[in-house]
């Protein structure tokens, strides 16, 4: 099991993110967001150019690589943290890991034919493999399982294996369940329920709970309302051994990760 659980820090440099869409779109505003990350304890900035948010309306490789350059340029110089990219397109994946971005997180979990693995792999980069069920557009039309832990566990070790052949390090690969990628409420609770079934793939866990619409639903709140939520998922997740979380508000995810790391290490 994990040492100790990582704070990945998320930085949206999109107009329409759910929770920070606008806020960061001017690079120095980006940097500053990613330099106060830091401060905070992040020990990755993972950089979005594309909002993947329920109904989000895809954007063309030039304006994702337009919205992410000018930000990764200046991070990768100056921030003393690894950087990831969120993106599913193989054509962003191979500029940004020749910029100087160190892990690929893909929220299609190299599906279809497996381009962006190929280009990770050539890089020899990381690589975080998430469930979604559909796509963004549709993704929350009726989702349906008959047991999604067993659903979600499937797909991951199908494509892990898919990576593996394509030539990723199995050393960097990471697995994420994407909570509130295709999934019902109580569908995202049963995935954090039951997230330590999830080491049976033998790759470290991340996890995304972070203002999501589920912690919503079960609360009653908007977006702005939901830190307790999130760290009380955090919990849930930390406890059961996930090397990673994702999370916009770095400062108060690190205060809880310590704390659950330093309960989970005593005897
Ligand atoms: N969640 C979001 C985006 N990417 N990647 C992983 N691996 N896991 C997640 O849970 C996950 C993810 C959605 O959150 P956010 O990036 O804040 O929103 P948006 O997609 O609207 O930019």
């Amino acid at each position: 099991m994990t040492e100790r659980c990582r704070v990945v820090g998320i930085l949206n440099v999109t107009p329409d993110s759910f929770s920070d869409g606008g806020r960061f779109v001017d690079p120095v505003a980006a940097v500053e967001q990613a330099s106060r990350m830091v401060e905070e304890g992040a020990d990755i900035v993972e950089i979005g150019g594309e909002s993947t948010r329920p109904g989000a309306i895809p954007v063309t490789v030039e304006e994702e690589l337009g919205r992410l350059l000018p930000v990764l340029r200046r991070l990768r110089d100056t921030l003393v943290v690894p950087l990831a990219v969120d993106t599913y397109k193989p054509e962003v994946a191979r500029v940004v890991l020749e910029e100087g971005a160190e892990i690929i997180n893909d929220i299609y979990g190299v599906r279809g034919e497996g381009r962006l693995a190929e280009e990770v792999a050539r890089a020899g980069g990381g690589l975080v493999i998430m469930h979604m069920r559909g796509t963004p557009a549709d993704m929350q039309a009726d989702p349906w399982y008959e047991d999604v832990v067993e659903e979600v566990l499937a797909f991951l070790g199908d494509r892990v294996a898919f990576s593996e052949r394509v030539g990723v390090n199995p050393e960097s690969i990471i697995v994420d369940p994407g909570l509130g990628f295709g999934k019902r409420v109580q569908d995202n609770l049963a995935l954090l329920r039951r997230l330590s079934e999830f080491h049976r793939l033998g790759k470290p866990i991340m996890v995304g709970p972070s203002r999501k619409s589920f912690i919503g639903k079960v609360l009653d709140l908007p977006v702005e309302g939901r830190q307790q939520g999130t760290a009380a998922c955090l919990g849930a997740a930390v406890l059961q051994g996930t090397a990673f979380v994702r999370v916009h508000e770095v400062g108060p995810a690190v205060q809880v990760t310590r704390m659950l790391d330093a309960i989970r290490r005593a005897s």
